[in-house]
């Protein structure tokens, strides 16, 4: 059994058609078949005549999941479809059908074929492996299947028995295929499904919707379908949870988007996660760079402030006694120091790694504020002129034809635009919000 950390014993989140409710120490994720080969060019996938852009959009999400499954505790089982080198698991039927079909010239290789990542759908080859980014963990479970179903001549089910699942979260690809096939099978075995929107992808999105409306359809025909963010708010300890089976969707707004420290701690006391902070803040300043791409210096990745969110998370797991600034953002300009990060001071040739982060730095850490990246200045500092920067010019929020100038530059855009809440510097932390910027 599962130790899931935090978590109540059962768990309900928005789903059709009706709120999906699982109790985490019996639930696993399924991640479906999230392969080169289905997923890179040059893949059996490809020879499928898939959508591949479609596929590659879901492995985001897929790992957003992924991460959140693992933080809360939940059993992971991956799903690999493939066939041993000699084909002897591979029915005559699979291997040539397609390509036997009169006129063919789309299935010019079929299974075992080299392709450029190996021998397409076998064991042991490049391409028959997990994508980088969804790499399972040692402890995860890793199921290789011949078939399109997980449960067709593997050992899925004694797997799953053994730890105790009754209930599936199933994402991966593609949604018309194995995901649902594999749901199916479940389903018929007794499992309970919910499968994940957005962390599922098929090679065609008309397929894609009707599969998923095939699950849910009838009242659950097959089971369930949800969207992401509610189960990742759901999983993110300290959220809003509830324990009906039938409790309608609700989720009260626990926070209205402003970023001012008051608002934003008043939102987490009573359960906001840092986590969907985070995911809110990047889809705003992905949109803002094209405003203006001169904000940043070096902006840590998403994925890098999540897991610093999931950090603060477990270093202050108390809702009713965080640090006065927990799960703050926060940039600094590119001449506060932050340990093993390039200083810039905007002036590449003076660039250093610090060896020791700046005290204001280390004092918004202590108290739990979350790093997002270093920003635009103007160059050493010297005078408003607002373009001596070779990361280009920084603009004021509220007008295209003014600068942000001085070595706030970039920081005050990244307070006044609301990407951030706070930017400490040295001497004094100062709280800018909601103060527009210098320009
Ligand atoms: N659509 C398609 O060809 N898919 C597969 O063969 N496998 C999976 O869906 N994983």
């Amino acid at each position: 059994m599962a130790p899931t950390k935090g978590l109540p014993s059962s768990v309900s989140i928005e789903a059709k058609p009706y709120p999906f409710t699982f109790p985490p120490k019996h639930t696993a994720l399924l991640v479906i078949d999230m392969q080169r080969d289905f997923i890179s060019p040059g893949g059996f996938g490809e020879i499928q005549g898939g959508n591949l852009e479609a596929v590659q959009a879901s492995v985001a999400p897929t790992k957003m999941l992924l991460e959140a499954c693992r933080n809360a505790g939940l059993q992971i089982v991956h799903t690999r479809e493939g066939h041993e080198p000699s084909l002897a698991d591979c029915p005559s039927s699979k291997l040539v059908r397609q390509a036997a079909a009169p006129g063919n010239t789309q299935h010019m290789k079929v299974i075992g074929d080299r392709g450029e990542m190996g021998r397409l759908l076998v064991r042991g080859e490049y391409g028959h492996d997990i994508v980088d980014e969804l790499q399972p963990l040692a402890s995860e479970v890793v199921i290789d299947k011949p078939g399109k179903g997980s449960f067709w001549n593997t050992s899925i089910m004694h797997k799953l028995k053994a730890r105790g699942i009754t209930h599936l979260l199933v994402s991966g690809v593609t949604t018309e295929c194995c995901f649902s096939t594999t749901i199916r099978e479940a389903n018929d075995r007794g499992f309970e499904c919910c499968g994940i929107t957005q962390s599922t992808a098929g090679y065609n999105a008309s397929f894609k919707t009707a599969s998923l409306d095939m699950i849910c359809w009838s009242q659950g025909l097959f089971g369930f379908v949800a969207p992401l963010q509610p189960l990742l708010d759901a999983l993110s300890p300290g959220q809003n949870v509830t324990n009906g089976v039938t409790t309608p969707p609700q989720t009260p707004p626990t926070w209205d988007g402003r970023l001012d420290i008051g608002s934003l701690a008043k939102a987490y006391k009573n359960g906001l996660s840092p986590l969907g902070v985070v995911n809110t803040l990047y889809d705003r300043i992905e949109k803002y760079d094209k405003t203006d791409p001169a904000v940043w210096i070096r902006r840590e990745s998403r994925e890098a402030v999540l897991q610093s969110a999931r950090r603060v998370m477990e270093a202050f797991p108390d809702r009713r006694s965080l640090p006065p600034l927990f799960g703050i953002p926060f940039t600094v300009k590119d001449s506060i120091d932050v340990q093993g990060i390039e200083t810039t001071t905007a002036c590449p040739p003076l660039a250093f790694v610090a060896t020791k982060s700046a005290r204001c730095y280390q004092k918004v850490i202590e108290q739990g504020a979350i790093y997002l990246g270093k920003v635009n200045l103007d160059q050493l500092a010297t005078g408003l002129s607002g373009c001596r920067s070779p990361y280009g010019v920084t603009h004021s929020v509220f007008s295209d034809e003014h600068i942000s100038g001085g070595s706030s530059s970039g920081s005050c855009v990244s307070v006044g635009a609301d990407l951030v809440s706070i930017r400490p510097f040295n001497r004094a932390l100062v709280l800018t919000h909601p103060r527009p910027p210098f320009h």
